[in-house]
């Protein structure tokens, strides 16, 4: 067993957790449709669905908060957020947007047209949502060691670049508007793309004159790991790692949830003035005026102060550290998730976890369900539940590679004791597997991004 990071920081302001009978959890299950997205926070005592925008900001933010300047035009704090990302990534157009999802929304409706095809090690479900809208076509090419959940790699996350090349001259390259990274890779379990993968896909673009763009939301995680296990970076500073990274890319979208360390807020940058110029017309039609997109003043501060706060090496230690103490201690009992741990979560494989479930019954969401029921942890089902669909031209059902459960953890919130808790309840499910129920939908929406709103039951 690893041992354990202490905090880089300390306590100075709490919030109650409650806990909650199973009594009560089952009767809020039903009523949810067993949907995790519809529990109410207050009725989940460790909150593990996402470590998108829950994070703990900083006594630094906070005090930034206080200096927000409201006007609509030019505030401060606008000129801090743009100088903060150029110095960042390097790119010259900085676009605010009030999350990631609008970046990517803003990016695809200007490039994807019907028929144009989108390339990536994993799109992640806004990421492809976006491009479908746009009636594009999203391909995930992630390296096949990514897609075996015990297979060790170090950079489960890279694309396949000979997947790739194949790929672009199959479509053509005037069909391709973009490729996109995304680092870490969320969908694929959140594993990072080394250096070198990044520096190769952008030399094979640059033959084709196809653009590169990261989807950067976890990117120092993504260069912590580079630093850790790529060589030739263990002596160069997260700082001059994350510059290399984004001196490849000619763009970026980004969720400033994640790794900038805030509650709200997104970004798109680029190099390209006209596509830039297109992109700031259809953001004052849908966000706001081109220095706020959708944020407060003060939320474009706690980015900024977020963004920089981030590259401190001894948070990344402990925030990468706590995500593989809780792996360690899964894989002391056999529990089987996807290894080697990533960056912001730990990804239970539901299928070997519950083998006896189908896809067609969503082990995942089975496990989630379950997890709740018991123990009042709120986990994601990452898999056939959010991703199976009907091929339209066969009518058959398309299944996932992976059936995962994501336990996220939210950044610089909860402590050993309670991934203590959240590994020795999970362990006991595992011991209780044989008993745990498959599920069907009742009830779904018409969209891609159905497991915000379907409703389920179990198949008894
Ligand atoms: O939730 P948004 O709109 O701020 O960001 C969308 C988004 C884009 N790319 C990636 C890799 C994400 O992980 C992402 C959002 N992730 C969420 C909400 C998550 O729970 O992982």
């Amino acid at each position: 067993m690893s041992n354990y990071v202490p905090e880089p920081f300390r306590i100075k302001v709490i919030e109650k957790i409650s806990k909650t009978t199973p009594e009560e959890r089952e009767e809020l299950l039903k009523k949810a449709g067993y949907n995790l997205f519809a529990i109410p926070s207050e009725k989940v005592y460790i909150d593990l669905l996402t470590d998108s925008g829950t994070g703990a900001m900083s006594d630094n933010q906070w005090a930034g908060i206080q200096t927000g300047d409201e006007a609509y035009a030019y505030c401060r704090n606008w000129f801090h957020f743009e100088e903060t990302i150029r110095n960042l990534t390097g790119l010259k157009f900085v676009i605010p947007t009030h999350q990631g999802r609008v970046a990517e929304n803003l990016l695809f409706s200007a490039v994807v047209s019907k028929g144009k095809v989108v390339l990536s090690n994993s799109h992640f479900d806004t990421t492809r949502a976006n491009v479908l809208a746009n009636q594009g076509i999203p391909l995930d090419l992630v390296i096949d060691e990514g897609k075996i959940p015990d297979f060790i790699h170090p950079f489960k996350g890279n694309i396949d670049l000979q997947k790739l090349e194949k790929t672009i001259r199959h479509y053509g390259k005037e069909n391709i508007p973009l490729v996109i990274l995304t680092i870490t890779n969320n969908s694929g379990g959140g594993q990072p793309v080394s250096m070198q993968n990044i520096r190769e896909t952008k030399a094979l673009l640059k033959s084709y004159d196809i653009p590169l763009f990261l989807d950067a939301c976890r990117f120092a995680e993504n260069a912590y790991f580079i630093k850790i296990r790529e060589a030739g970076y263990q002596q160069k500073t997260i700082d001059e790692i994350v510059h290399e990274m984004f001196s490849y890319a000619d763009g970026v979208t980004m969720s400033a949830k994640k790794d900038g360390l805030v509650n709200i807020g997104g970004f798109l940058a680029l190099n390209d003035e006209a596509l830039a110029d297109r992109i700031k017309e259809h953001l004052i039609l849908i966000e706001g005026f081109l220095t706020y997109g959708g944020l407060a003043g003060r939320d474009l501060e706690a980015i900024a102060r977020g963004l920089k706060e981030v590259l401190d090496e001894d948070y990344l230690e402990y925030r990468v550290g706590q995500v593989k103490f809780l792996g360690d201690m899964l894989e002391a009992s056999g529990v089987p998730f996807i290894k080697p741990t990533g960056g912001h979560a730990v990804y239970i494989d539901a299928r070997q976890f519950l083998p006896h479930i189908p896809q067609s019954q969503f082990p995942g969401q089975s496990l989630v369900a379950n997890l709740y029921r018991r123990a009042g942890i709120r986990a994601t089902e990452i898999g056939s539940y959010m991703f199976a669909h009907e091929d339209s031209s066969t009518g058959e059902m398309v299944y996932p590679d992976l059936d995962l459960v994501r336990l996220a953890i939210p950044r610089r919130v909860y402590t050993e004791s309670h991934l203590r808790y959240v590994a020795e309840s999970i362990i006991k499910l595992y011991h209780d597997r044989d008993s745990l129920k498959g599920m069907k939908i009742v009830a779904k929406g018409e969209s891609s991004l159905r497991h915000f709103v379907a409703r389920l039951v179990f198949i008894e």
